[in-house]
């Protein structure tokens, strides 16, 4: 039998970072989707059926085929790098579940905030949710097909965001798109973590 040297075993024994993310953004943008599609393991949905009943409050103007809604939250997890492993928290999406946000808020690294441009009003409340708290944030445009294409730069005036904080146009059905938006995030956030360490210089 082979000896472990201490190295080796201290290689073995490496336990990834794990940081949690949030998924936030208005109702219907893609959140679920998002989690759905980079999530490496099945990821758990907490979704219900929108009903006749729900209609006048559930608006699926743009998302006309859309049947279920997230009603606390969504699951997943990613292992960006051997040792990076996120943990994804989708928001839901509906006003009436804010009083989730602050349970799924707590000891998360940052978030990403999806929008669609043709309901760009959507995720106001989210970004200010995060702003308020002084959470990074990214913004992700979900890019829906049919929908108009904005620069970077237009949605973040739009949005009247501070200069710093990315804006990334995505696909919510595309992994490799997902991973882009959530990498910006990761670096997002430690930039300014790192940033909030060191003492002014000026
Ligand atoms: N064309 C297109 N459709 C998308 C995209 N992302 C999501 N969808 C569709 O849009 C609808 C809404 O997606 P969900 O992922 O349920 O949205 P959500 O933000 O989780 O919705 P709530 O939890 O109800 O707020 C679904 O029918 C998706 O198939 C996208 O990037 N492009
Ligand atoms: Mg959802």
């Amino acid at each position: 039998m082979a000896i472990l040297g201490r190295s080796q075993r201290r290689k073995a024994t490496v336990e990834p970072v794990t940081l949690k993310i949030l998924v936030a953004g208005g109702f219907g943008v893609g959140k679920t989707t998002l989690v759905g599609t980079v999530s490496e393991i099945k990821p758990l949905r907490t979704e219900e059926a929108l009903t006749e009943a729900g209609r006048p409050v559930d608006d699926t103007a743009g998302v006309e085929t859309k049947s279920t809604t997230t009603v606390a939250m969504d699951f997943g997890r990613i292992t960006l790098r051997e040792d990076l492993v996120l943990y994804l928290f989708g928001t839901p999406g509906q006003d009436r579940f804010w009083f989730l946000w602050d349970e799924l808020a707590q000891g998360s690294l940052g978030a990403v905030v999806l929008a669609d441009t043709r309901r760009l009003e959507d995720c106001f409340a989210a970004v200010d949710y995060f702003e308020r708290r002084g959470l990074p944030f990214a913004i992700g445009v979900n890019c829906f097909d049919g929908a108009a294409r904005y620069p970077e730069d237009m949605v973040r005036q739009a949005l009247d965001i501070d200069e710093h904080v990315p804006v990334v146009l995505c696909d919510a059905r595309d992994r490799e798109s997902v991973k882009n938006v959530l990498v910006t995030v990761v670096r997002h956030a430690m930039a300014r973590a790192t940033a909030a360490r060191e003492p002014a210089t000026s």
